[in-house]
């Protein structure tokens, strides 16, 4: 493989350990926990892996161990820093006995279930280091959730001679992970299964996991962009650009981003719920906005949306969970697609139709045809974008009819998401994600199952940093998936009373008129502290 100048000095440099895992450690167990919602269910679901302990590893004497093998899954979207969780826990396996072996699972659960795999040789893994992508050995969105799925599972991992399973995925692969490890538990099938919280969208952290890795990578790629387009913006001053951002439903991406760039203005789904806005109270504050800059003389500006956007206006959640709950009937299911967007307009309530029939074609569409494996609806599929920029320009020409003075309006769309789910990771994705790995092996090698790895403490310098794990069930609630009750880890949603958003929200309206912009530039690797390691302004002031 031919590689930038970049990528060789890159793959030299060596990812940053918590001084815990420099050596030998032992685990110290806390109390026994309780799941976040829901106690008596999630406990008769999971009576092998209910109640354990948090730990948290101190120096000490490792216990000798017979060789062993490791399996790898990489499941779900895209998260820079993948390739070091896996040679963080490469070398933390290999440090323990150089004779183990790490297996990775090809493109997702459903490798495991395919028996799909290769050996991630040391040749092969120095190819991979602190490099963005999950391109090794590629990723899927499998949902691991069937019997006879865990049982083709276990048969490659025997034939292996694979004692645990290391899954990487958000709040959904966790949660599989979750019931593969009671699963295997109850069956004393002697394989444990270990949890690592990924995802862009920064939506699986809790009390105990600071943040999921890629957010900050991914958020300091945007904000890169955005920069670059707010100094264009300002400029050639004749555009309003009109910038989506992913993360599913959390709007924890676009807040980040609001937080480096200070964009004219930042929408947040959290709050578009909470104030119970419909789709026009959005564009009518949009559109206030490009009339008040438009009196100053200034016809540009920019609007962070994040993608989940849709779901959390109040008329439209209720429709879309109706949606759900019969596109999951089995009559729906076995319809093709047009019939189903009939079948589903003859069993929606009378209100939800009046919503449906207000949308926009493709947005309705969107909203009633494919789910993800998980149930979610693709909002990264709906323009968000595009359709907030017509109905603002339908509204400023309607107060333009009225008298209103309201400048002019060029636009310009843009969807961020793509762009950095596999960006080279920044030091403090190389370094947590590397930490992460290295930390599972340490887990596994304390024979602990369902088990989240969790590095704290990471606005302190890597050496601070705390090592442990998190059992699975401590996070999780029961929740209405696919029309059914499931057991799921807890989704984090912005707080509205959370120190990132009220700092957002004490700047927003100096924002939204003077030209306030910020351009972070691109991610630096070398450098001074200041500019090369610092984490989110999120964490920055969570921990404040
Ligand atoms: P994960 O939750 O699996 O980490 O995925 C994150 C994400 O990038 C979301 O922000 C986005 O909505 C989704 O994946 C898009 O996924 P896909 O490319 O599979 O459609």
């Amino acid at each position: 493989m031919e590689k930038s100048a970049l990528q060789i000095a890159r793959a030299a440099y060596q990812p940053k350990l918590p001084k815990a895992l420099l050596g030998p450690v032992v685990a110290k167990e806390g109390k026994p926990t309780q799941s976040v919602g829901d106690q008596e269910e999630i406990k008769a679901l999971f009576p092998n892996t209910y109640g354990m302990p948090v730990i948290e590893f101190e120096a000490g004497e490792q216990k000798k161990l017979e060789p062993f093998n490791v399996g790898i899954i990489l499941s779900g979207g895209q998260a820079p820093g993948g390739h070091n969780v896996i040679s963080g826990l490469f070398d933390g396996v290999k440090s323990l006995n150089p004779a183990n072996k790490l297996y990775g699972f090809i493109l997702g659960p459903g490798g495991l279930v395919d028996h799909k795999y290769m050996e991630i040789t040391p040749e092969l893994m120095d190819e991979y280091r602190n490099t963005g992508g999950f391109d090794i050995i590629g990723s899927g969105r499998t949902k691991l959730e069937e019997v006879d799925q865990f049982e083709k599972g276990i048969q490659i991992l025997r034939e292996l001679g694979i004692k645990a399973l290391v899954i990487i995925g958000g709040d959904d692969s966790n949660t599989n992970a979750c019931v593969l490890a009671e699963y295997y538990a109850a069956k004393k099938y002697g394989v444990q299964v270990i949890g690592c919280p990924k995802t862009i969208d920064g939506d699986l952290k809790n009390e105990q996991i600071e943040t999921s890795f890629g957010f900050d990578t991914a958020c300091k790629t945007y904000s890169e962009l955005i920069g670059n387009i707010q100094r264009d913006c300002n400029s050639a001053r004749k555009y309003w650009h009109f910038i989506k951002l992913m993360g599913r439903s959390a709007s924890h991406i676009a807040l980040e981003c609001a937080l480096q760039c200070q964009p004219n203005i930042c929408l947040i789904s959290e709050e578009v719920e909470a104030k119970n806005m419909s789709l026009d109270d959005v564009v009518t504050y949009i559109a206030q906005a490009v009339a008040v800059r438009a009196a100053e003389g200034n016809n540009f500006g920019t609007v962070l949306i994040p993608e989940g956007l849709i779901e959390f206006i109040p008329a439209i959640k209720k429709l879309i969970a109706q949606l759900n709950d019969i596109l999951a009937t089995p009559e729906a299911q076995n319809l093709g697609r047009s019939e189903q967007i009939d079948f589903v307009k003859t069993h929606i309530s009378k209100e939800n139709l009046e919503v449906f029939n207000s949308l926009p074609t493709s947005v309705a569409r969107q909203l009633a045809l494919d789910r993800d494996p998980h149930g979610n609806v693709q909002v990264s599929l709906i323009e968000t974008e595009k359709l907030l920029s017509a109905m603002v320009a339908v509204k400023l020409e309607q107060w333009k009819k009225e008298g209103k003075y309201v400048g002019k309006f060029g636009t310009q769309h843009h969807f961020f998401g793509y762009e950095g789910r596999c960006a080279a990771p920044s030091n403090y994705d190389a370094d947590y994600c590397y930490s992460l790995g290295y930390n599972a092996s340490r887990l596994i090698a304390n024979g602990k199952t369902g088990y989240m790895s969790v590095i704290r403490n990471t606005t302190a310098p890597a050496a601070e940093w705390i090592a442990g794990g998190v059992p699975i069930t401590m996070m999780m609630n029961m929740e209405k998936r696919n029309g059914k009750m499931k057991p799921v880890i807890r989704k984090a949603l912005v707080e509205l009373d959370g120190a990132p958003f009220k700092f957002f929200a004490s700047k927003r309206d100096v924002w939204a008129k003077e030209t306030a912009y910020v351009y972070p530039g691109p991610i630096q690797y070398w450098g001074p502290t200041e500019v090369c390691d610092q984490p989110t302004k999120t964490l920055q002031l969570e921990h404040k």
